[in-house]
């Protein structure tokens, strides 16, 4: 037979049960894995820039000016009940960071900055790749050589800020 004592600490189990799932309920839980970036030579001494291929890829105009760019790419998984969304990032291997996405138009790849980001569904995965979303580098401060690593914090706007270890490798 259970006494009042029993039935009141039961009632305080399940209220702090309760509790707790209210807590982590209409949130995201951010995750990223396979981070790695294009290399780029930042020293561009007197050889020839090549300005064909990938927009994501080496050297372009940026506000006018040519900078040395090169690009994220990630897995970004949100094991949460809530979606969010990626709007940038803070580092110190580049000048700026922007949430850009490739795509096909006229024939031509082109490349959009994307000011209100990217949604990371509910338990679902957000791929940033080539020709697709990715993290756009501008005004890279040194030489990412094949093999580097570099942090990058992404910024959700969620209020999350998650610190990724980014490796530098060929496409
Ligand atoms: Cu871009």
């Amino acid at each position: 037979m259970l006494n009042r004592a029993v039935i009141a600490a039961l009632s305080v189990m399940m209220l702090v049960a309760c509790a707790q799932m209210g807590g982590t309920a209409g949130q995201s839980a951010i995750a990223v894995k396979d981070a790695w970036a294009r290399p780029v030579t930042v020293d561009m001494g007197d050889k020839p820039m090549s300005m064909g291929g990938n927009p994501e890829s080496g050297h372009g105009m940026h506000g006018g000016v040519m900078k040395p760019m090169s690009a994220a790419y990630m897995l970004i998984e949100n094991s949460g009940s809530a979606a969010d969304r990626l709007i940038g990032a803070t580092g110190d291997v580049a000048e700026t960071f922007e949430v850009h996405l490739t795509r096909e138009q006229n024939g031509m790849m082109v490349m959009e900055k994307l000011k209100d980001g990217v949604e990371v569904p509910a338990r679902g995965t957000l791929v940033l790749k080539p020709a697709s979303y990715h993290i756009m580098l501008i005004g890279v401060k040194r030489d990412l050589k094949v093999g580097d690593k570099f942090r990058l914090t992404l910024k959700f706007q969620s209020g999350k800020e998650v610190p990724v270890d980014v490796t530098v490798r060929e496409p």
